[in-house]
Formats: C-alpha cells, sequence, structure tokens
C-alpha cells in the first residue's frame, strides 16, 4: 500500500482560499470581504506541514465532541452540516467538552429559520456560519430541539437569544479540492488542522460538503469480497443529476478504492478517465468520509466514502468545494432585551444607537442587528419571511435579545462617560398593520459573563410603522 498518496507538495495549484459564487459567501459584504478575518487560526495555504505525518486514516466522528447522526426532514440539511454537525463538533473541542447531550448540541433550526424565508428550503452552509457570527448559536438544551418544529418558529425568551451570543463562529473558508495538493491540505485539516505541535495530539477538523444527490445508484459502489473495508459502500463520484446536499466530512481513508474503470486493478498513476493525462480525477484509491443526515441506518452506519476524485466534477461545482469554520466563546457585555409583535418581521427596521453627548439627537455610532432588520446580509431571497415575528401564524409577542457589545466597543474609553442609548423602531411598507413595542431595556454583564444590572426604558411601549417610534435611555457616568 506505500505510495497510496503522493507523500510530497507538488508544484501543481496547492491550498487557495476561494469564493465561488452563490454558495460561499453573502454578496451583500462585497467582493472584498474576507470570511477569515476575525480567525486565529493559520489561513489556507500559510503553512504546509510534513504531509509524511498523517495516518492513512482519520475519523473525527468517532470522537466524542461528534454528535449522533441525524435524520433530517425537508430542506434542513445545510444547517445540519454546518451547524448541528461542525459547529457543534468544533465548540465542544474549544470548550473541552462532549457532544453528549443537550446543554454540548446546537440545533439545525436556529439558523435554519433565520434565512428559510420561513419556507422548506434548502440553505448554504455559510448562512449558518454567519448567523453564528452575527447573532450566534443557542444550545439545543436552552432552544429546545434540534428540527422539526413549525418552519419558521422563532424562539421566544430573552434567556435563548443572550446564551446564543456566547456561541460564534470566528471565520470561514472555502477551498477547492480538486488537486491532489489541495486534497493533502484537506487530509491535514482532518489530521491535526495542519497545526502539528511536538508531543500534542491535536484534535483535527470538519468539512462541509455540497453534493448532488440525483441517480445516486449509478454512482454509489459497494467494495467486493475480498478488498480492503469489503462490503462498505462509495460515492464514486457525485450524482450525474438532482438536487444539491449539504453534508459533512468526518475524515479520510488513503486506502480505501474501487475499480473505477474496470481495468481489473485500483490506480493513481494511470489515466483512468482516458483524457490523455493523469490527475486527480484518475484517483481510484482515497475516499473521505462523509456523514449523512439522512439517518444513522442509511448507508449501514450513516456514513459514506467519497473517492477523493469524485469531487473533480466540472458539471457540479458545488462539489469542488470543502468549507470550514473556526468557532470562539464570546462574553456580550451588553444587550437589550425586548418584547415585540409585529405581522411581518421581513418589514422591520430598528437601529440602536449610543451617544456621549446627553442633547444629542443622532447617535455617534449605530448598529441595525441584522435579525430586527430582515437579515439584509443576505438579500431579499434569503430573508426571514414575511410572517409574524414569532413565526408563521404566530401573533404572540416575542421575546428577545440582541447583541449591544459592538456598539460599546465603538465607544471604547468614552463608555464610561454618561451615555445616551437610542432606540429607532419603524417599519417598511410592506408592514401592514403596526407593530408593537411590549418592552425594552438594557442588561449589562461584567467581564466574566456575570449579570449585573437591567434597566428599563423610560418608555418601554408603543406602536410603530412607517412613521418611527424612538425610545431612549441615559446611562450614568460608570454605568
Ligand atoms: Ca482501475
Ligand atoms: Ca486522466
Amino acid at each position: 500500500m506505500a505510495g497510496v498518496v503522493n507523500i510530497s507538495w507538488s508544484q501543481e495549484v496547492g491550498p487557495q482560499v476561494a469564493y465561488p459564487r452563490p454558495f460561499s459567501r453573502p454578496p451583500a459584504m462585497g467582493k472584498d470581504y474576507d470570511t477569515w478575518q476575525d480567525a486565529k487560526g493559520p489561513d489556507i495555504g500559510e503553512a504546509r506541514p510534513d504531509i509524511g505525518r498523517l495516518p492513512s486514516r482519520v475519523d473525527n466522528s468517532d470522537r466524542p465532541e461528534f454528535p449522533p447522526i441525524y435524520k433530517q426532514k425537508g430542506g434542513a440539511c445545510g444547517q445540519f452540516a454546518s451547524v448541528a454537525s461542525i459547529f457543534t463538533y468544533e465548540m465542544n473541542v474549544l470548550n473541552g467538552t462532549k457532544a453528549d447531550s443537550d446543554a454540548t448540541r446546537f440545533p439545525a433550526d436556529f439558523s435554519w429559520n433565520m434565512i428559510n424565508e420561513s419556507k422548506n428550503q434548502g440553505s448554504e452552509a455559510y448562512h449558518g456560519w454567519e448567523v453564528a457570527k452575527q447573532h450566534g448559536i443557542p444550545t439545543v438544551k436552552s432552544f429546545g430541539y434540534v428540527h422539526g418544529e413549525k418552519i419558521g418558529k422563532w424562539p421566544n425568551g430573552y434567556a435563548i437569544w443572550r446564551e446564543a451570543m456566547e456561541y460564534r463562529v470566528a471565520g470561514y473558508r472555502y477551498t477547492p479540492a480538486v488537486t491532489a495538493d489541495q486534497v493533502h491540505e484537506a487530509r491535514g485539516w482532518l489530521f491535526d488542522r495542519n497545526q502539528p505541535e511536538p508531543g500534542k495530539k491535536t484534535a483535527g477538523g470538519l468539512l462541509a460538503l455540497d453534493g448532488r444527490m440525483g441517480s445516486l445508484k449509478q454512482v454509489t459502489r459497494t467494495i467486493p469480497e475480498g478488498q480492503y473495508l469489503a462490503g462498505e459502500e462509495l460515492w464514486v463520484r457525485w450524482g450525474p443529476d438532482g438536487f444539491g446536499h449539504g453534508i459533512t466530512c468526518v475524515g479520510y481513508d488513503d486506502q480505501v478504492g474501487f475499480d473505477v474503470n474496470g481495468d481489473g486493478i485500483i490506480t493513481n498513476d494511470r489515466d483512468a478517465n482516458g483524457d490523455g493525462q493523469v490527475t486527480l480525477a484518475d484517483w481510484e484509491r482515497g475516499a473521505y468520509i462523509v456523514v449523512n443526515s439522512w439517518g444513522e441506518k442509511w448507508s449501514k452506519d450513516g456514513k459514506i466514502y467519497l473517492l477523493y476524485s469524485a469531487m473533480v466534477d466540472p458539471t457540479w461545482e458545488r462539489g469542488n468545494y470543502l468549507g470550514r469554520a473556526e468557532v470562539c466563546r464570546a462574553i456580550p457585555r451588553a444587550t437589550l432585551k425586548l418584547t415585540l409583535s409585529c405581522e411581518n418581521r421581513a418589514a422591520l427596521r430598528v437601529s440602536i444607537g449610543v451617544s456621549t453627548d446627553p442633547n444629542a439627537t443622532k447617535p455617534q455610532y449605530e448598529i441595525e442587528p441584522q435579525v430586527l432588520n430582515g437579515w439584509p446580509l443576505f438579500g431579499k431571497k434569503r430573508s426571514v419571511g414575511e410572517v409574524p415575528l414569532a413565526g408563521p401564524d404566530d401573533p404572540t409577542p416575542l421575546e428577545m435579545g440582541v447583541d449591544l457589545t459592538p456598539l460599546w466597543e465603538k465607544l471604547g474609553a468614552d463608555a464610561q462617560k454618561a451615555t445616551r442609548l437610542m432606540v429607532r423602531f419603524h417599519g417598511t411598507d410592506a408592514l401592514k398593520s403596526p407593530a408593537q413595542l411590549h418592552a425594552c431595556a438594557l442588561r449589562r454583564y461584567d467581564a466574566s459573563g456575570r449579570f449585573l444590572h437591567e434597566t428599563p426604558f423610560p418608555k418601554q411601549q408603543g406602536t410603530f410603522a412607517e412613521t418611527p417610534l424612538l425610545i431612549d435611555l441615559t446611562i450614568p457616568e460608570g454605568g
């Protein structure tokens, strides 16, 4: 089995970042948006550690940080891969915990219901990672479930929204995996994140895949008797047709293979596809290990092998790329706790500002939280849905929270001065009946996240539509 994969970096196109449209980052952020800018880990291609260190097999789904293999309904696959699986795993690795209870697992539906227009439709991995960057993700314990309640439902209760703010994504990356060097980089990420430390065992990372699932029978093979991993199933390429599907790459196996071209031997050094050159596309040995959110009984154990070469598919561009995320913890220092009812949450517009001038009519600094502005980040097609704030057919006032820490960071040293906090609520012309603010308060936390105090706004009730509702709160010096 020696020489199964090349064991040195070659001169071909190596590890690189890529932003193929439209599935790898929000267009609203512009072409200069670096999705990794707030991450701490080395960027793709910065390090090229010795490939010889890589074992022939890694399966991170065996690790205690990996959650159960889920069974999705409907179009939530993108969030099962990016949040319920990858975010959960990464957060447990970061925290040194196990994904063995609802307190250490994260749901598919919190992020899904931020961006699915309250419809049963698919989503991208980056949607979930951006929700985690912008707001955060609550645990299953506080959210209440992984998946499956009413589509478009938002959680009611400040504590859920507040908890979410602690669990964030720092950055995410998409990379192609269509050359041997790119496969090596991906293997390194799966093994030790390409950050080997002498004498230390670093947990590997996971990768998001976007497969095509039509006519799967045509591309699924069972490894014959007498061969390595006989009886296991393997995809030799993406489905020739059909829809995209978010799945999770949990590891790799360099030994597993299949005689794709039927010449009687399994090779990586012959022109197996007959295009006149030997490239990654010809490899018949070496595969990713993929977890599919179609239940733990699908393909025997919920997992399948995917040949490295399967991802070199000019007919399915999405299938050429791998996504990864770096997670982080955050301690909110200031939040807005509010209870609102609104018949069309897509029409809601809320801006929150601060000024150290007690007589100011305009804020010095202002934020417009995505969640209270219809998630403009994702554009019109990826909205929160033209439904009541709490969810479809649910006019109940929703108690929620938004993180004001970015505002306090903008104030910097001025945060110790007396400050006016100004909130402006209004609706676009799509709001057909006035929305109502029922309660609004500022909550403060110390640097360790301990709750300090809650200060209600003097005026915390009112209605608004196209005519805005303005409320403000004076925070005394040192407050
Ligand atoms: Ca062959
Ligand atoms: Ca070839």
